[in-house]
């Protein structure tokens, strides 16, 4: 009941104007621009009803009416406000630009902000102008994007699953030869079990709270591995359900509360118990996959104590599950960022990867490994080839497509674009999307080395904070969101499945559909002199023209041009019930032997997880609440009763906490939490994220596991200042 009258709360308070836009939308059968589940209009691809919060929070956001000018001539009221008031102030609807010192926001005409950045991308060295998307865009804008920066001479192009799944992306490919999901949502409704690690999918996924919710009413089981026993992991409240409605529907069956980065460990221990009690499929692992006796020797020769010791997880519980496990014939296991934000992420992959594998769960019905993405196209910025290393055959399908000859040495990776931006090494920063001082690490290296880039563009709906540091220049373009986009565009959901949707609102202001600006920026650069013979080819007129290029360009896609809104195409190219054949030389999977991870946490520290609540989308803010865990406030650090008492602090109380990259004063929230765990929420507590020590594999930041000390705030201190957010 409370999420209907959230829902309806969400879309009163924009507003009858933005109410009727937000109706409009979702009739039309527009993909989410939620997160990456994809549900066209109110059907999700099951053909069910659905809606939920975040996804109509979302679109009332790009109905707010363009924002009122004279706030934008005064930079320091700007940089004073949070990321919701920002986004209050309205739609970005004029191109715009500020220099170092300027007092606010001058607006310009698209001429003069196009002709200014043609000029800055002609006078910096390719190598040093770097490309970052961050998922909201179309496949149109996003091939357009890259292409545009590979005929300008960089491959420094990455999107936001730098920040997200590359450990999955990567370590899916090495497994299996294929870097996306395994399984599709109708298998959920075929598993007798499920595994839902370092999840919170009711927070953030709701959709799949559904299929969850049947899967356990027909009596699968569902395990779900957090260190936070997540309140709508154990009861939640289906939207579509009167019944759900009126008395909550189970989620969790079993709740393992692992150590943070405990999941490798505690799989492990499943493995053992099923080399130990004749539970692995034998045939599978010797017909199907190379590689299992290596794993399976170092998991014998672990002593159970470290096992228990790593993954905080009693014996008995984790052969209680080896014993469930064994039990299914079908089972699959679902995951988020619990798993790949770690020093040791594409490792935590390969090894839920083996889980599934031990008992031959890939490539059949009802079972697989699923990575639940997070933004709406962050699956189609990786199809379009918006990452750094694309494999040399894509390149060449490139320069064969267009009769150039590209650089096929890797680009930057997004944190270290930043990283270079602090040695003075990355000169120009193009965002097309996203926020990267509030989405990385170590917020105040992150804006002292974003500060440093002279010249910092961004294609936006909104105002964030990374538009306001005060760069030698800041162009600030207004962007089209999807279903204003001038002919529609298309976008890939988590299951692979291509949809398009169509234009439904007239555009805002001045913005314009973002390929259009690469084709505008190419056009001038060429006549510049600058890359002209190559740079003309991206004379694209409209979103048919650039479809037929992906579909020439991109396998799987030849089917794009002219897909109507309501119409699938599904991307091929994953392992889904094939009998456990793998797009590897040879079919077979590949069995990783992972070792141990050191997730050892001195005596008398936290580990600190960063988490974000039902009311943000990431770096968007909304409100402050957190409904599912039951806080009103951001500024809290949610801790176990057992180390609030030995802390000596209570409910509501100062406390700080402290990292290697800063401090925080914040109050303590007494949440169901295993002790010696601690959690924040993201964006406010990337202050206390270190920058160096994300995944070893793909660079992806650790935003889970900061160790930090935790005190209470002293009276004294406690009264100067109010509790926020603050650097060592
Ligand atoms: N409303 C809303 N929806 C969103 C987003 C949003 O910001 N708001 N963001 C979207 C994006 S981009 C993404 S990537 C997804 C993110 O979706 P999630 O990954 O569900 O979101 P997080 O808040 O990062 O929560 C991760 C969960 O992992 C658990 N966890 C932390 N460390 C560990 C560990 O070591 N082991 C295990 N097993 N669990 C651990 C945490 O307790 C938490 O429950 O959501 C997408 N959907
Ligand atoms: N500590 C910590 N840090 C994290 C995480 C964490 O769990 N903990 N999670 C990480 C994850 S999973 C991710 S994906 C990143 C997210 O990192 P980003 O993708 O960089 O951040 P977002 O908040 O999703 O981007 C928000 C901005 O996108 C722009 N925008 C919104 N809609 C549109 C649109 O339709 N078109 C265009 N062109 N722009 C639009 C607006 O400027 C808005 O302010 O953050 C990461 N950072
Ligand atoms: S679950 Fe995701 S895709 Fe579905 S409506 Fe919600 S935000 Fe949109
Ligand atoms: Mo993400």
């Amino acid at each position: 009941m409370d999420t209907i009258l959230n829902v309806t709360a969400a879309m009163l308070a924009q507003g009858p104007r933005a109410v009727i836009e937000q109706v409009k939308v979702l009739r039309s059968g527009g993909v989410c621009t939620g997160c990456s589940l994809g549900m066209c209009g109110t059907k999700d691809e099951l053909g069910e009803f659905h809606l939920c919060y975040q996804g109509l929070r979302r679109l009332g956001e790009s109905a707010f009416p363009p924002i009122v000018s004279k706030e934008l001539a005064h930079m320091d009221r700007l940089r004073r406000m949070s990321s919701a008031e920002l986004s209050r102030l309205g739609r970005v609807v004029y191109p715009m630009i500020a220099e170092e010192g300027s007092q606010g926001f001058e607006i310009v005409s698209w001429e003069q902000a196009l002709d200014l950045i043609a000029a800055a991308l002609a006078r910096t060295a390719p190598e040093q102008v770097s490309f970052y998307v961050s998922g909201r865009s179309s496949n149109e804008s996003i091939y357009v994007a890259q292409l545009f920066a590979r005929m300008l001479g960089t491959n420094n192009v990455d999107n936001c699953s730098r920040y997200c799944h590359a450990p999955s992306t990567y370590g899916l490919s090495e497994v299996f030869g294929t870097g996306s999901g395994t399984a599709s949502l109708e298998d959920l409704d075929a598993a007798d079990l499920i595994f839902l690690i370092g999840s919170n999918a009711p927070g953030q996924h709701p959709r799949v709270l559904s299929n969850l919710a049947r899967a356990r009413a027909r009596g699968a089981a569902i395990v779900v591995v957090n260190p936070i026993v997540e309140r709508g992991l154990v009861r939640y409240s289906i939207p579509s359900s009167l019944k759900s409605i009126l008395f909550g529907s189970r989620i969790a069956s079993h709740y393992v509360r692992v150590k943070v980065g405990g999941d490798i460990a505690f799989m492990q221990g499943i493995v053992k118990w099923l080399a130990e009690n004749n539970g692995l499929d034998r045939d599978f692992l010797h017909q199907r996959a190379e590689g299992w006796a290596a794993l399976e020797s170092a998991v014998r020769a672990t002593p159970w104590e470290a096992l228990v010791e790593s993954s905080g997880v009693a014996r008995e519980q984790i052969s209680a599950v080896g014993r469930l496990y064994a039990s299914a014939s079908r089972a699959l296991a679902m995951y988020c960022m619990g798993i790949t934000h770690h020093t040791y992420g594409t490792e935590n992959v390969k090894m839920v990867c083996n889980l599934m594998l031990a008992r031959g769960n890939v490539g059949k019905p009802g079972a697989g490994v699923i990575p639940i993405r997070g933004h709406s196209n962050v699956q189609g910025s990786g199809s379009m080839l918006m990452y750094p290393a694309v494999k040399e055959e894509m390149i060449r399908r490139l320069e064969s497509r267009y009769g150039v000859t590209l650089s096929k040495a890797p680009g930057l990776k997004a944190p270290e674009m930043i990283e270079r931006g602090a040695r003075g090494l990355t000169r120009l920063l193009y965002m097309i999307g996203g926020n990267l001082v509030d989405a990385s690490p170590d917020t105040s290296f992150t804006e002292a080395a974003m500060r440093r880039v002279p010249i910092l563009v961004a294609q936006t709906v909104h105002l964030n904070r990374s538009m306001l540091l005060g760069n030698k220049m800041t162009v600030v373009l207004p962007a089209q969101p999807r279903h204003e986009q001038e002919g529609g565009g298309s976008t890939e959901s988590n299951w692979r499945q291509v949809r398009f949707s169509p234009q439904v609102l007239p555009p805002k202001g001045a913005a314009r559909p973002e390929w259009w600006i690469f084709v505008q920026l190419a056009e001038r650069l060429a006549k510049l002199g600058v890359r002209g013979e190559w740079l003309s080819k991206l004379s694209f007129t409209g979103v048919a023209d650039i479809q037929r290029e992906i579909a020439a360009v991109i396998p799987g896609y030849e089917g794009l041009p002219g897909l109507k809104p309501g119409e699938t195409l599904r991307v091929g190219g994953r392992s889904l019930h094939e009998g456990g054949r793998f797009p590897r030389a040879g079919g077979k999977a590949r069995v990783f032997a992972v070792r141990l991870p050191d997730n050892a946490v001195p005596p008398g520290k936290f580990a600190l997880i960063t988490v974000r609540a039902d009311g943000q989308f990431n770096t968007e803010v909304w409100n402050d609440r957190d409904k599912l865990r039951g806080t009103k406030r951001r500024d809290v650090v949610h801790l176990s009763p057992a180390d609030a008492a030995r802390l000596g602090v209570a409910e509501g109380a100062a406390v700080i906490v402290r990292s290697s990259a800063g401090q925080a004063r914040v109050v303590a929230h007494l949440a169901d939490i295993r002790e010696g765990v601690c959690a924040m929420y993201f964006p406010e507590a990337n202050r206390l994220v270190p920058f160096s020590g994300g995944d070893e594999s793909t660079a992806t930041p650790n935003f889970k596991g900061t160790v930090v000390e935790i005190e209470p705030a002293t009276a004294r201190r406690a009264l100067a200042t109010a509790p926020g957010v603050e650097s060592a």
